[in-house]
């Protein structure tokens, strides 16, 4: 039921560095053929900095920590794969499905595994018009209860951040800034009014991850946020004005549930003439690379693992 690639196996079992990758951006977030090159590119960057990559998905009922180059290339193309948060692993491994794993369902998968980084885009959090209908992603909740480190453009712009940045607040998710002082906003770099935590070397974040889980014995994740470079983010302003059509489109036309993020995203690279598409493919990149960089600096002083600690 739990496969893991011996690949990452003994990497883990050396105490090598290692970074889980997602999978539903492969089968709901990109669009084909983008989504396979996508992963195949961040898997070349963590490799590059010298991190063994560790692609987590179901297949065919058993959840995967690594999957081979014939695997994620079938993934990529399969036309049928589920969107599997962590709600959806049991019912998907009883029935035998495939499907990609959100950011909630790859945490599971890394904690099964003992997998302490993971580079996503962005994560899902709390959506717009809460108030009227409660869609919170389950992101949050597995961020909370997962000892990983999570690297990501912060949270996905269609959402609303404000709340989204409380409810990490509320779930005690430390969220950094990677050489930043505002919550990184997916395609944008983020507004003064949503400050975090700025780190501006990585042995400070190792630190900090050491702390939370051996002294602290605290076994939650912690959040780390990296912004797009001035010159590849989109205009606030103009993400914005998108985002808000989107949200009126996928209203107006009664998208709910899971199918609403993969709606918003590509009702936004439409809206954008496929501007955001290729700033998705960059953060991707970017967080991959910082991920594995993280990895190699926890590898060279391994944290306490919070269920040994006092
Ligand atoms: N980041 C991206 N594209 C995506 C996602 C993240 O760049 O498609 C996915 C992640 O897998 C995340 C999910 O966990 O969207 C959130 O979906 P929901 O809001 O339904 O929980
Ligand atoms: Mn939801």
């Amino acid at each position: 039921m739990l496969n893991v690639d011996p690949e990452v196996q003994s990497a883990l079992a050396d105490g090598r560095p290692v970074v889980a990758l997602e999978t539903a951006v492969l089968t709901h977030g990109l669009p084909r053929p983008t989504n396979h090159g996508a992963v195949l590119s961040m898997a070349a960057a963590i490799r590059e900095e010298g991190a063994v990559p560790a692609v987590i998905a179901v297949l065919r009922g058993s959840l995967h920590v690594g999957l081979s180059p014939a695997q994620l290339a079938h993934l990529a193309e399969e036309l049928d794969a589920d969107k599997l948060g962590a709600r959806d692993l049991a019912g998907a491994l009883a029935s035998g499905r495939s499907g990609g794993t959100t950011v909630s369902g790859t945490l599971v998968g890394a904690r099964l595994a003992g997998i302490r980084v993971f580079a996503t885009g962005g994560i899902g959090g709390v959506h717009r018009g809460w108030q009227d209908h409660r869609d919170v992603s389950s992101d949050l909740e597995e961020l909370a209860r997962t000892p990983c480190c999570t690297v990501s453009a912060g949270a996905k712009s269609i959402l609303d951040l404000p709340a989204t940045l409380e409810a990490l607040e509320t779930l005690a998710i430390p969220v950094l800034g990677w050489r930043t002082d505002a919550f990184p906003q997916f395609y944008t770099r983020g507004v003064a009014a949503l400050p975090v935590r700025r780190v501006d070397a990585l042995a400070t974040v190792a630190k900090l991850c050491s702390i939370r889980w051996g002294a602290l014995a605290q076994p939650g994740g912690v959040l780390l946020t990296q912004p797009l470079p001035v010159e590849l983010a989109l205009d606030q302003a103009a993400v914005d004005e998108a985002v808000t059509t989107a949200v009126a489109q996928a209203g107006a036309a009664g998208i709910r549930g899971q199918a609403l993020t993969p709606y918003l995203l590509a009702a936004l690279a439409e809206l954008t003439a496929g501007a955001s598409l290729g700033a998705n493919l960059a953060l991707l990149d970017a967080n991959a690379a910082l991920a594995a960089r993280l990895a190699v600096e926890l590898a060279a002083d391994p944290p306490t693992s919070p269920t040994t600690a006092p």
